[in-house]
C-alpha cells in the first residue's frame, strides 16, 4: 500500500512538472517573436521623483543652458533676411518657380571676399508672365549714386548705365543674358510734386517703380532692405549705410530720386541723386 501511495505521489509530481513545462506558448513556426514595450523586464516607471531628465546632471554643457556659448557661429551674415520665403538652400528650380518663390541665378561679388570667388544671386519671384519671371534681388548688391547731380530721370541716369553694362556682364553669362528680356521701361510722373519720370527706355536690366513696388512687393518683409558684405564695405560718403535702396521713380524734385527706407516703406520725397549709400536691388524678367 506504501508503495502505491509513493508512486502515485511520484505520478502526480512527474505530470504536475510536465504541464508546468508546457505553460509557455508555443511559438507555431514563426521566427522570434519582437520584443515590445510590455516585455520589459525592469519597467522604469517616471515617478517624477528619480531626477531622470535627460539633460540633468549629463548635460553635456554644463548647465542646462539650451543656448551654449560653445555652439559653433555659423556664417550667416547677422542681418540676414529671417522670414522671406526660401532662404539659402529653399530655392526654387527657375522652370518650376511661382510668383513667391526664390531662385538662384547669376553671381555676384557678395560676402567681400574676392578669394573664393563670386557667390550666387538669390532672386525673388515677384512677377510671371507666361514662362517669364520677374526677378528682384533679394539683397541690396551694391550701393551708388542714381547719377550726377542735377536735373535727372530714369533715362539719363548712371545706374540705368551701370546696371546695363557693368553688371549685367559681371552677373550673368552670355547664354543667361540671351534669356533676359529687353523690357519697355516706362517710369510715371510724380503726381504729387509734377516732376517727370522722363521718357520710356529699353533694358535688361532696371530697378522697380513706385507703382511696381507698391504693386508687387506687397509682403513688407520683401521691401526690407539687406546690404551684402560687399556692399557695406564699398566707399561711401557717409559711413552709415542703412539699407536704403533706390527706385527710378522722381522725387519732389527732378534732382530726387525715390528709394525705400528701412523699415521697407517708401519715401515718396525722394533723396538727391547723387546719394552714394544707396543700395540697389536689380529687377530682370528671365525666361528660364
Ligand atoms: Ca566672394
Amino acid at each position: 500500500m506504501k508503495k502505491i501511495i509513493i508512486t502515485a505521489l511520484c505520478l502526480l509530481v512527474l505530470i504536475f512538472a510536465v504541464s508546468c513545462g508546457d505553460t509557455e506558448p508555443r511559438d507555431s513556426g514563426s521566427s522570434k517573436k519582437k520584443p515590445t514595450s510590455a516585455d520589459s523586464p525592469t519597467p522604469t516607471p517616471d515617478d517624477g521623483n528619480n531626477n531622470k531628465d535627460p539633460f540633468g546632471q549629463k548635460d553635456p554643457f554644463g548647465q542646462n543652458d539650451p543656448t551654449p556659448t560653445s555652439k559653433p557661429v555659423d556664417n550667416e551674415p547677422t542681418n540676414a533676411p529671417t522670414n522671406e520665403p526660401g532662404g539659402q538652400g529653399g530655392a526654387a528650380a527657375l522652370k518650376d518657380a511661382k510668383v513667391g518663390d526664390t531662385v538662384v541665378l547669376g553671381a555676384y561679388e557678395q560676402d567681400n571676399n574676392t578669394a573664393n570667388g563670386k557667390e550666387p544671386i538669390e532672386w525673388i519671384v515677384i512677377d510671371k508672365k507666361g514662362s517669364s519671371l520677374m526677378l528682384i534681388s533679394l539683397m541690396e548688391l551694391d550701393i551708388g549714386k542714381y547719377g550726377k547731380y542735377g536735373n535727372l530721370t530714369w533715362e539719363g541716369s548712371a545706374l540705368r548705365t551701370w546696371l546695363n553694362n557693368y553688371f549685367a556682364e559681371a552677373v550673368f553669362s552670355e547664354a543667361e543674358l540671351d534669356r533676359i528680356a529687353t523690357t519697355v521701361i516706362v517710369t510715371a510722373d510724380n503726381t504729387n510734386a509734377g516732376t517727370s519720370g522722363g521718357k520710356d527706355t529699353e533694358d535688361k536690366v532696371f530697378i522697380l517703380s513706385l507703382e511696381e513696388a507698391e504693386k508687387l512687393l506687397t509682403d513688407k518683409a520683401w521691401r526690407k532692405g539687406h546690404l551684402t558684405e560687399y556692399a557695406k564695405a564699398q566707399p561711401a560718403s557717409i559711413s552709415s549705410k542703412n539699407g536704403w535702396w533706390w527706385l527710378r521713380s522722381p522725387g519732389a524734385n527732378q534732382k530726387r530720386a525715390m528709394y525705400v527706407l528701412q523699415d521697407g516703406s517708401i519715401y515718396k520725397e525722394g533723396v538727391g541723386v547723387d546719394m552714394d549709400t544707396v543700395g540697389i536691388r536689380p529687377v530682370i524678367w528671365y525666361t528660364p
